[in-house]
């Protein structure tokens, strides 16, 4: 009895079983269930003053505040001040641009920015205490974000299909813009706003070249004027053979005056639209896009024409280094790097060069790109996918920032001890005075944004690393965990466990031990390990994990590839012995005997299965995890994550039989116990997967 009353007074004080769909994200700003919380926060609430100009972006601080407060207080804010009991906004000058400073002065909270920016991510912090119950008796909180520009790139295509989006269609509605406004644009502006993201390219990089006529440009303003006064800037993909393609001009060549002056005016059609426009980004000579290339030129002559461009409008290039030749004697690895390697010093002042995480291909988990520690003249943007190409769609929860951690404390020793990924691409290395860091973007039109409600985390931590790389992931989950789904403490450790966790299982049923790229031919779901045969020989999976009779693994040491020759000596040293190298990264170097005892003190081929099963395992205890918070949380939410959770264990199921029974073939060794042969044949599971492959 005593039982059934506690649990009656849990679910009473606890599941929300209001109709939710997470469209608010993490910012709902419901009524805070912590009464003494709520008495120390309401000391502060009585009203907002503005000591400083009331610009758009001031306005944007100020609803939002309004709204936060009056939500998870239950109160009304007055606009009339008193003495105390308020918050007040003021600029400090010491404070950098997008900085801010919180204190108690006098019984009122000040939020001080170095701009009005400044302010609104400083109401956005404070919001965020407030959301996660933290005590205001901790200021003064300080903060200012390490890298410029933090930006979102949109695969969106203009038909409204997003390349590698999973979460429905394109949120912009081209047809209906310019004139109707979706008020989904907004909370969209608001979100990035509140996690500190301050740029956005709207559209694929795969670029279709009508974003830059004039029909369109009018639907890119609308969308820039709604975006503005949450601190957003505009960028737009370009195609490189625009002024073929609109200008009618015989050569996109980059050294062609001609070429040269159409970009010039196109340019300045833009600003006239869009006088903060942030610029232009670019995938170029990379998979079948047209570049400089084509006209003997190289990647900076083609950046630095569009930076002369952009240059009178303080608008920027962003050069992405995702390329590689088709060069069948080659390693793909190797291929960014040898072409921009030789370019270094020569771009721009106002370019910045974007290179992936990896040397590969957004794979669940990759070394960090080598050209991170050898570009010392030219400023690296980093680009991580949000949106989860290799990491099991919307299906499939993965927390990324365990991803973008790894990454971004990779030592370089571009200079040394500590010249970390992050390090270079804050500018703090080799002093580039314009930084950047992009992510491409998860969100769609489905109700929720994002498909799998979990994956609403990607897109918060993708901001708040952004805006400062040191945080935890773990500190990053818990914020999003209290703000998204409760503060009940049982049910947050359950579901930042499971966010925590979620990575390295994604890794294990999929890619284990350093395995990449075996994925689905084209539509990249589900394991093909087998294929063999592709329009190139580097979008096969053979190309990299190169299982024999002898073993498994694509050997980059000297011997073989040599890729572990484009980074430092200090980093070689940690990866290039098959001894020491460290398990992660051992088949991304490696081509490894199924007999070779691993430090695990397993052989290879039994730590490969092992995982592959673990991982499975890793995911029904997911599930069972996940059945615990039921009581603490929205119900139509908890019943979403816990369907999908069902289909991932589907899916690790259908990779791990695939990949165990297919590198079988080659070990010719048995599944070690207690692990159990797969029920299902290898010619099941090689039908299974080509159904993914129907169009
Ligand atoms: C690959 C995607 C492809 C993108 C490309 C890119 O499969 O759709 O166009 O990256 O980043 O991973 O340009």
């Amino acid at each position: 009895m005593l039982k059934k009353i506690l649990l009656f007074f849990l679910l009473f004080s606890f599941a929300d079983a209001r109709a939710d769909d997470g469209y608010r994200l993490w910012l709902k700003y419901d009524l805070l269930k912590n009464i003494s919380k709520r008495a120390e926060y309401k000391r502060f609430a009585a009203f907002i003053q503005i000591r400083m100009e009331q610009t758009p972006v001031v306005r944007t601080a100020q609803e939002e505040l309004k709204r936060g407060l009056e939500g998870m207080l239950g109160i009304q804010v007055s606009n009339t001040s008193k003495k105390s009991g308020g918050i007040i906004f003021q600029l400090d000058k010491t404070s950098p641009e997008e900085g801010f400073r919180i204190e108690n002065k006098q019984g009122n909270i000040m939020i001080s920015g170095g701009g009005d920016k400044g302010v609104l991510y400083g109401v956005f912090e404070l919001l965020r205490l407030m959301q996660t119950e933290k005590s205001l008796t901790d200021l003064p909180i300080s903060s200012a974000p390490k890298i410029r520009l933090r930006m979102l790139n949109h695969w969106d295509n203009p038909l409204g299909t997003i390349e590698r989006g999973y979460a429905g269609a394109s949120l912009w509605k081209w047809y209906e813009l310019p004139e109707t406004l979706d008020p989904r644009y907004r909370d969209y502006a608001r979100a990035n706003a509140s996690v500190g993201i301050n740029a956005v390219a709207l559209n694929n990089v795969n670029a279709s070249a009508r974003f830059l006529t004039q029909e369109y440009l009018v639907k890119v303003k609308a969308l820039a004027d709604v975006f503005r006064p949450y601190g957003i800037q505009v960028f737009l993909s370009i195609n490189f053979a625009a002024p073929k393609i609109l200008g009618n001009l015989k050569t996109s060549d980059p050294l062609d005056p001609q070429v040269r002056q159409w970009w010039n005016a196109k340019t300045e059609e833009v600003y006239r639209l869009i006088p903060d426009f942030g610029g232009f980004l670019v995938k170029a000579n990379s998979e079948g896009e047209p570049g400089p290339q084509e006209y003997g030129r190289n990647h900076a002559d083609g950046a630095n024409m569009l930076a002369e461009a952009l240059r009178p409008h303080q608008g920027r290039v962003i050069w992405r280094a995702f390329v590689y030749s088709p060069d069948p004697r080659g390693d793909r690895f190797k291929e960014a790097y040898n072409e921009f390697k030789p370019l270094d010093g020569l771009f721009a002042d106002n370019v910045v060069v974007q290179v992936k995480n990896g040397p590969i291909d957004f794979q669940s988990r990759e070394p960090f790109h080598p050209l991170f520690g050898a570009m010392p003249q030219t400023p690296l943007a980093m680009e991580f996918q949000i949106t989860q190409e290799y990491l099991g769609f919307s299906t499939n929860i993965v927390y990324q920032a365990s991803l973008y951690k790894e990454c971004l404390e990779s030592d370089t020793y571009a200079k040394g001890k500590g010249s970390t990924v992050a390090r270079v691409v804050d500018g703090s290395v080799h002093s580039y005075d314009f930084t950047a860091i992009a992510g491409v973007a998860n969100t769609g039109s489905d109700r929720n944004w994002t498909g799998h409600l979990m994956s609403q985390a990607n897109w918060y931590a993708f901001g708040r690393l952004a805006w400062n790389h040191t945080l935890s992931e773990a500190q990053i989950a818990d914020e999003w965990v209290k703000m998204t789904w409760t503060t009940a403490p049982a049910a947050v450790v359950v579901i930042k466990n499971i966010l925590l966790q979620s990575r390295e299982t994604y890794v294990n049923f999929t890619t284990p031990l350093g395995l990449h790229h075996i994925m689905g031919q084209g539509i990249h779901f589900g394991p093909e390990p087998w294929l063999a045969q592709s329009a190139r020989p580097d979008w096969t999976s053979i190309y990299y994990h190169r299982a024999d009779s002898a073993g498994i693994g694509f050997d980059r040491t000297a011997k073989g590839s040599n890729a572990l020759g484009l980074y430092r000596q200090e980093v070689q040293n940690l990866w290039n012995n098959p001894e020491t190298c460290d398990l992660k990264y051992l088949l991304w170097f490696h081509h490894v005997g199924w007999n070779k005892k691993l430090s695990t003190g397993k052989t290879l081929w039994d730590e490969l299965c092992t995982r592959y099963y673990q991982g499975v395992e890793s995911v029904q205890q997911m599930q069972q995890e996940w059945g615990k918070v039921r009581p603490f949380v929205n119900v139509e939410m908890y019943e979403d994550v816990a369907g999908r959770l069902a289909v991932q264990h589907r899916e690790a199921l259908n990779w791990r039989d695939a990949c165990v029974l297919y590198f079988q073939t080659f070990s010719k060794q048995p599944v070690p116990s207690p692990f159990k042969q797969p029920e299902r044949t290898l010619e099941e599971l090689k039908k299974l997967v080509a159904i993914y492959q129907l169009k």
